[in-house]
């Protein structure tokens, strides 16, 4: 440990408060932003076993707290393929963060070293971004002290999304293999994505205008440095760009906005012309809401679950044309808050598989599948091609030219979708591809099936971690009895449906209801909710 010498003196400056204990959870760490100073600092250091620990890949390090408030902020790593953090590791994560002092700080990175049996003289590569957020350079700073003290090699990756952070981490990482993933940098994110997106959509007639909600966040950015590359293949229209007005980040807009409330984004109001389409990202665009204002001037949202929808039929279709329907098997994950109607809509066309909340386990289930699609509700997602399908792509032999272009469609699609995390741009860009085939508007695509009035209402309750489930979140193990009573209001509801789960990301317990129609979900929601309270 003789070369980690500069350890302690940065740990001082970077004290923990004593009050408050941190959890890496499905998010990483989130909470306020000004109380994330010390956990920053180790962060960089966990950051550095753990590329040590795998031979000195990259490992990825992203500062945002997404859809939450301005305030708060937050640190995920990023595994070397791009994906979540491995599980096993989020404990060493928390154990870092909460060490009370330098001394005890320094024991538990030996202690991890040791379980880990990480090997010190190896090298440690870190690449790191941040959203728009005002604390996100002081944390960056702290961060790059923790990589300093592992002396860990850094990469500054700037201001970018999520979903380009993970794209590096990828591309850093397969950089001239067989598995080379894109060029490293965010322009080759820009060119990979716009380059599939043009080919998918070439000769296609060019949709009418999008419009852009970036929720005052980095999306803005990303936006505007993509709409040059798709030239007129697909024009956007960017609204809520102002990253840098202070208190303006996912306040009154953005996918979270939108999907909570089920409404349009107030600053869109005079903007979104009947029947026009408009899509929201999250403050890290890795979340995509669209909408549309129907003949009766009427909201109408179109959430992950439509997304979901959307995209494997179309998925499901391009296999069968291209004749590959024995060799690949599409199917579908979601989590409990899909609507039922979805659920019905894609149980009849293809296998579907639901899993408790949070990316890893819907990535993870995905994985299983050939071509496994996922989405949560709230928009995000995107779908995954085995190795093996990816093989079969590149080697089958076409027989008629519906064929080939059917196979072409889907060799771009693996280009024009980000496979190691949801992506509000990519799957923006997926959604135009799927409409301009099937000359979709937003009405057409809503038709696809009713969606079920639903609620989600948050409840404070003394205890959260009282609350455990089972079934892919969808009962209630404990409190003891519960389950029971919710079954018995439920039974009372024509399409009634709901459960009760502690949240992951909040100190709250979430409920949702479903029912044949509106004012009975809501009832049936806070009656609900009155029995967890
Ligand atoms: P929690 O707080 O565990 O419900 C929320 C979202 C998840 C996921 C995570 C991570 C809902 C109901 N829950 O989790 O879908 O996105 O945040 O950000 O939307
Ligand atoms: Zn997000």
């Amino acid at each position: 440990f003789q070369h980690y010498q500069e350890i302690p003196r940065l740990a001082d400056a970077h004290p923990k408060l004593s009050h408050i204990r941190y959890q890496y959870g499905t998010a990483g760490f989130r909470t306020l932003g000004s109380v994330l100073d010390s956990v920053l600092f180790r962060v960089g250091i966990l950051a550095g076993l753990r590329s040590k620990k795998l031979d000195g890949k990259t490992i990825g390090v992203m500062v945002t707290a997404s859809h939450n408030p301005e305030d708060d902020n937050g640190v995920k790593l990023v595994d070397p393929r791009g994906e979540m953090l491995e599980a096993s590791w989020e404990a060493h994560a928390s154990t870092l963060a909460n060490a009370a002092t330098t001394s005890d700080l320094i024991e538990a990175i030996e202690a991890i070293v040791r379980f880990a049996k990480i090997d010190l003289s190896k090298p440690a590569r870190v690449v790191y971004g941040r959203d728009t957020r005002p604390s996100g350079p002081a944390l960056v700073a702290s961060l790059r002290d923790g990589l300093a003290a592992i002396r860990a090699e850094p990469r500054d990756a700037g201001i970018v999304t999520t979903p380009i952070l993970h794209y590096l981490v990828r591309t850093i990482n397969t950089k001239g293999t067989k598995d080379t993933y894109g060029d490293d940098s965010e322009e080759g994110y820009y060119e990979k994505l716009s380059g599939a997106f043009k080919r998918l959509v070439a000769g296609k007639q060019p949709l009418p205008p999008l419009i852009v909600d970036c929720a005052n966040g980095v999306g803005a950015d990303a936006i505007s440095k993509i709409s040059p590359q798709l030239g007129d293949s697909l024009k956007l229209i960017p609204h809520n760009t102002a990253t840098s007005t202070p208190g303006a980040l996912n306040n009154l807009c953005g996918a979270d906005y939108v999907k909570t409330l089920q409404k349009l984004p107030p600053s869109l109001a005079n903007h979104l012309k009947i029947g026009q389409r408009g899509c929201s990202f999250d403050g890290d665009a890795d979340r995509l809401m669209y909408f549309y204002i129907d003949e009766r001037n009427q909201f109408r949202m179109l959430d992950g679950d439509k997304i979901a929808a959307l995209v494997a039929g179309f998925v499901v279709d391009l296999i069968k044309t291209a004749g590959l329907e024995s060799d690949v098997k599409v199917g579908v994950v979601q989590t409990a808050y899909a609507n039922g109607s979805s659920t019905k809509y894609l149980a009849e066309r293809l296998p579907v598989r639901c899993v408790p909340t949070g990316v890893k386990h819907l990535h993870h289930a995905a994985e299983r599948f050939d071509i496994g699609v996922y989405f949560e509700a709230n928009g995000h997602g995107t779908v995954l091609f085995s190795t093996g399908t990816q093989e079969t792509l590149a080697h089958h032999e076409p027989s008629t030219p519906a064929q080939s272009t059917a196979l072409n469609h889907l060799l771009n699609l693996t280009q024009l979708i980000n496979q190691s995390v949801g992506d509000a741009i990519s799957d923006m860009l997926l959604v135009e591809v799927v409409l301009a085939h099937r000359l979709y508007s937003g009405l057409e695509w809503d038709s696809l099936y009713v969606d079920l009035p639903n609620r989600l209402v948050k409840v404070i309750v003394e205890d959260r971690h009282a609350f455990q489930t089972e079934d892919a979140e969808r009962q209630l193990v404990s409190p003891k009895g519960l389950q029971g009573k919710i079954d018995d209001l439920v039974r009372r509801y024509d399409g009634g449906r709901s459960f009760v789960r502690p949240s992951g990301t909040e100190d709250v317990v979430r409920v949702y209801a479903e029912a044949a129609i509106k004012s009975q979900a809501d009832e049936l929601a806070f009656r609900v909710a009155g029995l967890v309270y």
